[in-house]
């Protein structure tokens, strides 16, 4: 009995345990050593989980990343409809713009990269499809009014109310600034996976 007690032991220790004493005070030792062999092991994993936790953000394969989330800008002129599935396709939508950070960033990388994208205009995914003047992100439905929210419309433009511009383009010509427009217009766009 006492053989095969110590050989178990050892299995589920993986041989840490050289002899282990099975009797009287000596037995609670070998439980006491297993019991700190758990707890460091416990720590390991902690130490490990809180290594990945605050790991940077690692975008995938034609992404930038920019304060935790990432961003894909795409070449290929398409109509708004189009540029929302080509997102989706590359598990993204199209991008939500919620401070003057993340506006700037935009509008740093398009001008930084212009060379790549001659075209004059992106779609974001602000649009007002049914809803005239109520743009939403397609994220998340959210709409784009609400008291605290960023918003870069160029305000010298009144066409945000038009009913047959129901989709939100920046528009280099206004400082990549939020314009309305057909969405059946074919634009360059950007993609956004969000944090
Ligand atoms: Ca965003």
């Amino acid at each position: 009995m006492k053989i095969s007690a110590k050989l178990l032991l050892f299995i589920f220790t993986g041989g840490c345990i050289d002899a282990l004493p099975l009797s009287g005070n000596g037995t609670e030792s070998a439980i006491q050593k297993l019991e700190r062999k758990v707890d460091q092991l416990y720590t390991v994993v902690s130490q490990l989980e809180m290594k990945i936790m605050t790991q940077p953000v690692s975008c995938p394969a034609g992404y930038t990343e920019f304060q935790g989330s990432c961003y894909m800008f795409v070449r290929y002129l398409m109509s708004w409809d189009d540029a929302e599935k080509n997102c989706q396709r590359f598990h993204g939508n199209l991008v939500t713009i919620q401070s003057a950070a993340e506006q700037d960033f935009l509008t740093d990388y398009i001008t930084k990269n212009g060379d790549l994208y001659p075209h004059w205009g992106f779609w974001t995914g602000g649009i007002d499809r049914g809803a005239n003047g109520m743009f939403r992100w397609t994220k998340n439905n959210k709409l784009i009014q609400n008291e605290g929210d960023f918003l870069g419309w160029d305000y010298f433009d009144s066409g945000t109310t038009q009913s047959n511009q129901d989709c939100m383009v920046l528009w280099r010509n206004r400082g990549y600034l939020w314009h309305d427009l057909g969405c059946q217009d074919k634009m360059h766009s950007v993609c956004e996976i969000e944090k």
